[in-house]
């Protein structure tokens, strides 16, 4: 492991970004934090500058100032700082008994929850909750919450005994997330007593502090869930055609 990488963590407040400062406080790693306001929804134009595609996190490694690396998606960030200054911590080794788990539960969030509960958002938006559309993915969301659930009811964390880089992908999906696709989580008792553990983590209130100190993590945190952000309930609902968010 390196004795002091220097990373920047590019974040975009209020979103996914949050899971790079909290892996990094996890680690005890430092880093520096840049972070961006939304303008008014997606990203400004100063984290465009960073990466083309605007997308947040963004973390910058010049550890090694003649070997820069900018790298992009949440997924790679944690395996690039787990693997190459966390000595492999927090992740779950080929030879561990839980490998194929937490591979499976480090995607999922990803892969399937984030996807899914982003299309149950544009569906309300385009065609409301009647359509058939909206509950053909709402009714896709339930199951997948149901999974998640079920996992969380006889597991303590998402790969099994241990708070790994899987906890810490899929968290957002159940807190900050919430801000723009509300899941009520009355009667997921498993996701309930999971977010209360993760909210008793340090490392997770030092990483939210610093990178959303506005943002109230209770509220994210709570069965309820915290309250939308209006402008993307709004932006969901528009029509087809040019739109500035
Ligand atoms: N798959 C990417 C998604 C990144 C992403 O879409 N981030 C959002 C924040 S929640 C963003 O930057 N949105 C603003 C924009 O795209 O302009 C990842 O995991 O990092």
């Amino acid at each position: 492991m390196s004795s002091s990488p220097k990373l920047i963590v590019h974040h975009l407040q209020v979103g996914q970004g949050e899971r790079i400062p909290w892996l990094l406080e996890e680690l005890n790693i430092p880093y520096s934090l840049k972070l961006y306001k939304r303008s008014p929804l997606l990203s400004p134009p100063e984290l465009k500058a960073v990466y083309p595609l605007g997308a947040s996190p963004v973390l910058e490694d010049v550890t090694e100032a003649s070997k820069t690396v900018k790298l992009a998606e949440s997924g790679a960030i944690c395996e690039y700082i787990i693997h190459k200054y966390g000595g492999g911590q927090l992740s779950v080794r080929p030879h561990e008994e839980n490998y194929a788990e937490y591979l499976y539960w480090f995607h999922f969030a990803n892969a399937t929850l984030q996807p899914g509960l982003f299309r149950r958002g544009m569906a309300r938006g385009m065609v409301g909750e009647a359509d058939p559309r909206f509950k053909g993915n709402d009714a896709r969301v339930g199951v997948a919450l149901r999974h998640v659930d079920h996992r969380l009811r006889s597991n303590t964390w998402l790969a099994g005994e241990e708070f790994t880089a899987a906890d810490v992908m899929t968290g957002w999906c159940f807190t900050t997330m919430r801000k723009f696709e509300p899941i009520d989580l009355t009667g997921f008792e498993g996701i309930q007593a999971w977010l209360k553990r993760i909210g008793e983590r340090e490392a997770y209130r030092r990483a939210m502090g610093k990178a959303d100190p506005e943002l109230d993590v209770e509220e994210g945190l709570s069965v309820k869930g915290p309250p939308l952000v209006e402008i993307f309930q709004k932006a969901m609902a528009l029509k087809p055609g040019p739109q500035k968010l």
